[in-house]
């Protein structure tokens, strides 16, 4: 018998690639979907992998405790992956509310949805770097305490705790991956690597003539989307839920990672980028960098792509997405 997924965010970066890693396992994968979000480009990172056809969808919010209620009724999932969330920081000075509500309450919501419905089912929690935030030890594992410096970070730190309460508290197999910074060419734009790879791609072509940065010294642990859903999934097959870092160990400032794609290109960086205050944050994450030790013992797990890796084909998507366009 084949097991059942539900997935929020699946129209994000991770709902897209870890679709395709449970997929590629013989998962039934359904993933929900904002009704407000039905458009022609919904799944067009799902599309982009070649598997938009062969996830369910099913209409629903983080914020609707009873239809996500529903949602679990009638799909009866075997595994849960909560990855839903308003999940860019810097918006989330902007709206810190809402924030709070998606991706803070949201994630109880998911949990008491499960709790009530389906207490079998395994869960699996979004977490994040960003609730080191104010860095207490250099390199940042499951033991390291948690300072966040954003609504965002706030909201994670609730979600990730209210994960680890339920499976004190209920039983629930909840498990809270602690991701650090991850990548690909299906990332948002908004994203700084990304923001990054698109830039040169379009300077390269002559469709764009500067690249506009904010803090280029902060410094991330920056992996590969497709290598983190693996540790995802990997956490649920556990006998006992528990909570795992999941980085490289390697941390790179934004100017290095600019340098890297733009060596690709044969263009040099000093002629293009320029610091711009409006992408300044009110508070900011100055460097993480992950001990992914007990990942690699408990789970095996292993980064597969370098940095270096993933900017190039970063850089190479853009330009082939661009082009494309220009004919
Ligand atoms: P994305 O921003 O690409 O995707 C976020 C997803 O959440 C989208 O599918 C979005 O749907 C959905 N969503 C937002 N609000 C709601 C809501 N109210 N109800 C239902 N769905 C909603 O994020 P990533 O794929 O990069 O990240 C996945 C998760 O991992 C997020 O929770 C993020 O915070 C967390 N994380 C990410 C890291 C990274 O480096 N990528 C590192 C650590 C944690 P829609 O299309 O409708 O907007
Ligand atoms: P982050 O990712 O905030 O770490 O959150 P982001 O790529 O937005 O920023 C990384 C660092 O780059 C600096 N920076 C810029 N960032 C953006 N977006 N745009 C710029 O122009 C720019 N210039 C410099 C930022 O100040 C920051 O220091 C991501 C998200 O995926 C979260 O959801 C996730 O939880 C964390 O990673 C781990």
């Amino acid at each position: 018998m084949s097991k059942t997924a539900l997935i929020t965010g699946i129209t994000g970066q991770d709902g897209a690639y870890l679709s395709q890693l449970l997929l590629d396992k013989g998962y039934r994968v359904v993933g929900v979907v904002r009704r407000s979000s039905h458009n022609e480009k919904i799944d067009h990172r799902l599309r982009w992998l070649g598997i938009a056809d062969s996830v369910e969808m099913v209409d629903g919010d983080l914020l609707d405790l009873s239809g996500l209620c529903r949602i679990v009724k009638d799909v009866q999932p075997d595994e849960v992956y909560n990855l839903a969330a308003q999940s860019f920081v810097k918006t989330s000075w902007q709206q810190p509310l809402l924030t709070g509500q998606a991706t803070g309450i949201g994630a109880a919501n998911v949990l008491e949805a499960v709790r009530l419905i389906k207490p079998d089912a395994r869960f699996y929690q979004a977490s994040s770097s960003e609730m080191y935030g104010l860095i207490q030890e250099p390199r940042q594992s499951e033991k390291t305490p948690f300072y966040p410096r954003s609504p965002y970070a706030v909201a994670k730190l609730y979600a990730h705790w209210m994960t680890v309460n339920y499976r004190e508290s209920f039983g629930l197999h909840a498990s809270s991956g602690i991701l650090f910074n991850h990548e690909s060419p299906l990332r948002g734009l908004e994203f700084v690597t990304r923001k990054v790879t698109d830039a040169v791609a379009r300077i390269k072509l002559g469709l764009a003539k500067e690249l506009r940065l904010g803090n280029t010294d902060a410094k991330r642990d920056w992996g590969h989307a497709r290598d983190y859903v693996r540790a995802m999934w990997l956490m649920l097959q556990q006998d006992t839920a528990d909570d795992y870092v999941v980085a490289t160990g390697r941390t790179v400032s934004v100017g290095d990672m600019v340098n890297i794609a733009f060596a690709h290109v044969g263009l040099d960086p000093a002629e293009f980028v320029k610091v711009d205050q409006t992408f300044f944050r009110p508070a900011e994450v100055d460097v993480l960098l992950g001990d992914p030790s007990k990942a690699e013992r408990a789970l095996g797990w292993k980064p597969e792509t370098t940095l270096e890796q993933m900017i190039t084909e970063m850089v190479d998507a853009d330009l082939a997405r661009h082009r494309s366009q220009l004919v």
